[in-house]
């Protein structure tokens, strides 16, 4: 098997003691098979985005993937992008990240020029953007600094332009929270997944991906600015929002 190709096995043996997770190397090593068999629809999402970009890109203007790991939801856009003089920016700031995109994009030659980023996402700026993507990122940044980076796409997004935000929820109703959990783990072990895999992933996710409700999303979009804001994929704890400006 190839090394992109490799299989998640990162949490299978147990460990002495939780440790944060962090986007390293050996991340990115099994990224396409951990995000593939941990978040349901993942692909749905991808493959739309970029139907999605292909209605919002205006020519002439910047398409922004914000956390964009090994740039699935980028090369979505940049497949179905038909705009004359686009420009699609890429934003990580794992390293290891960047350099495997880099390698990827080495072999992808379509039209549209993809400049890739390492960098936080609060140090970019977003300028003339038709398509903002946060796929799966807001949700590992601190939550008083959420509301500055939406305002900041708002300010760099075009009248007419869209933010795609996909992130993992958590509900109101403890019960409801509960059960989704529980399919979501159902979700996990279908796919392979031990119950020992699952917990310690689980762990080493607690202080570092902070889920909010659907609510609180669509609720700061709409005090964003945004003038349509509406939830276009749901799978168990798992959405993706679209907000029109
Ligand atoms: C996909 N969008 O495949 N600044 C920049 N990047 C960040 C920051 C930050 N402050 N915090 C986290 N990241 C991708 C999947 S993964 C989701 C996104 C997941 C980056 C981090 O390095 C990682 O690459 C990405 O956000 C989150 O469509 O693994 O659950």
């Amino acid at each position: 098997m190839s090394k992109k190709n490799s299989q998640d096995n990162i949490y299978a043996a147990p460990l002495d003691k939780t440790v944060d997770f962090v986007f390293d190397k050996n991340v990115v090593d099994v990224f396409p098979d951990m995000i593939n068999r941990s978040v349901p629809g993942y692909s749905t999402i991808i493959n739309l985005i970029g139907v999605l970009a292909e209605q919002h890109a205006k020519p002439a203007t910047r398409l922004y993937d914000l956390g964009c790991s090994l740039g699935a939801a980028s090369l979505s856009m940049r497949h179905r992008l038909t705009e004359e003089a686009c420009e699609i920016i890429s934003v990580d700031n794992a390293e290891a990240m960047i350099e495997r995109f880099n390698k990827i994009l080495e072999r992808d030659n379509s039209k549209t020029t993809v400049k890739t980023v390492c960098s936080d996402i609060q140090d970019v700026d977003i300028i003339n953007a038709s398509v903002v993507v946060m796929n799966f990122t807001l949700q590992f940044i601190p939550l008083p600094e959420r509301e500055n980076i939406i305002a900041k796409i708002y300010d760099g997004l075009n009248d007419g332009g869209c933010l795609i935000l996909s992130e993992k929820l958590a509900f109101p109703d403890k019960g409801v929270n509960e059960t989704q959990i529980d399919f979501h783990h159902a979700f996990k072990k279908s796919n392979g997944y031990s119950d020992l895999e699952i917990a310690q992933k689980r762990n080493a996710l607690e202080n570092v991906l902070i889920p909010e409700t659907q609510e609180t999303h669509i609720q700061r979009l709409k005090e964003s600015g945004f003038s349509q804001v509406f939830t276009w994929f749901q799978c168990f704890n798992f959405a993706s929002f679209i907000a029109i400006k």
